[in-house]
């Protein structure tokens, strides 16, 4: 079953379907993060939390494989390049030490995926040390060993690394469809551009819906495993 969609029905595949939550990690959502240090309203992330919650646990109902992505960098930070740190002007730098360890290294209590969301045992986290989840990672080799050519996106923030993550994704042949409510920025406006330019022209990066619309289909369309 098509899950209903923008700019039009999204071919839900009978197999090849993964999730794919985007940096939900303390440093962008909770105070005295990243996003904290570099003056945004951290608050307005935690919204999308129920809907990623609600599409992580029907995934793990399913049993459809779900990958989970950080971004944070080495101790040593050797695979942040000093222009990603310099222009950085927040009242603390990656690598500095803030309320919750060093900022966006990996490894420290920031860096860790919020508890709502914690990964069950078993379940892939990549760390990335850019904005795009494909670049320096081991997200393709996984997709590739697993069979999908599908993914449903969530995460944030949209504009940054949920969007550089779709247009890798896209680039390199996967379906991708973005859901709308469980994907947030510190900026309403740019979520809204992001959501409108990815759809734009049939869908020249991929396809937008509802977190309902999605948890609709893949009821109808997968069944649970039967416990015995
Ligand atoms: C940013 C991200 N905004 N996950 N990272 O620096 O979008």
């Amino acid at each position: 079953m098509p899950i209903p969609a923008q700019p039009y029905p999204y071919p839900l595949p009978s197999s090849g379907l993964a999730l794919l939550i985007i940096d939900m990690q303390r440093d962008f959502i909770e105070p005295g993060g990243f996003g904290d240090a570099l003056g945004n309203d951290v608050s307005l992330l935690r919204a999308i939390i129920p809907q990623v919650k609600a599409l992580q646990e029907a995934f793990r109902r399913y049993n459809l494989p779900i990958f989970q992505t950080v971004e944070g960098h080495l101790p040593d930070l050797s695979d942040c390049p000093p222009s990603k740190r310099d222009r950085d002007n927040g009242s603390l730098k990656i690598g500095d030490r803030g309320p919750m360890g060093r900022i966006l290294v990996l490894g420290e209590p920031g860096n860790g995926i919020i508890p709502e969301l914690a990964p069950l045992p078993g379940e892939v986290i990549i760390p990335k040390p850019g904005k795009g989840a494909f670049y320096a990672t081991e997200l393709e080799t996984h997709l590739q060993a697993q069979g999908i050519t599908h993914l449903i996106i969530t995460g944030v923030t949209t504009e940054v690394c949920v969007q550089t993550t779709m247009r890798e994704a896209n680039d390199r042949g996967y379906e991708c469809l973005l859901v709308e409510d469980a994907t947030e920025s510190y900026f309403p406006a740019f979520k809204q551009a992001t959501l409108e330019m990815l759809r734009a022209q049939d869908g020249i990066i991929g396809w937008t819906g509802s977190t309902e619309a999605v948890l609709n289909a893949l009821a109808t369309q997968y069944s649970a495993p039967v416990m015995t």
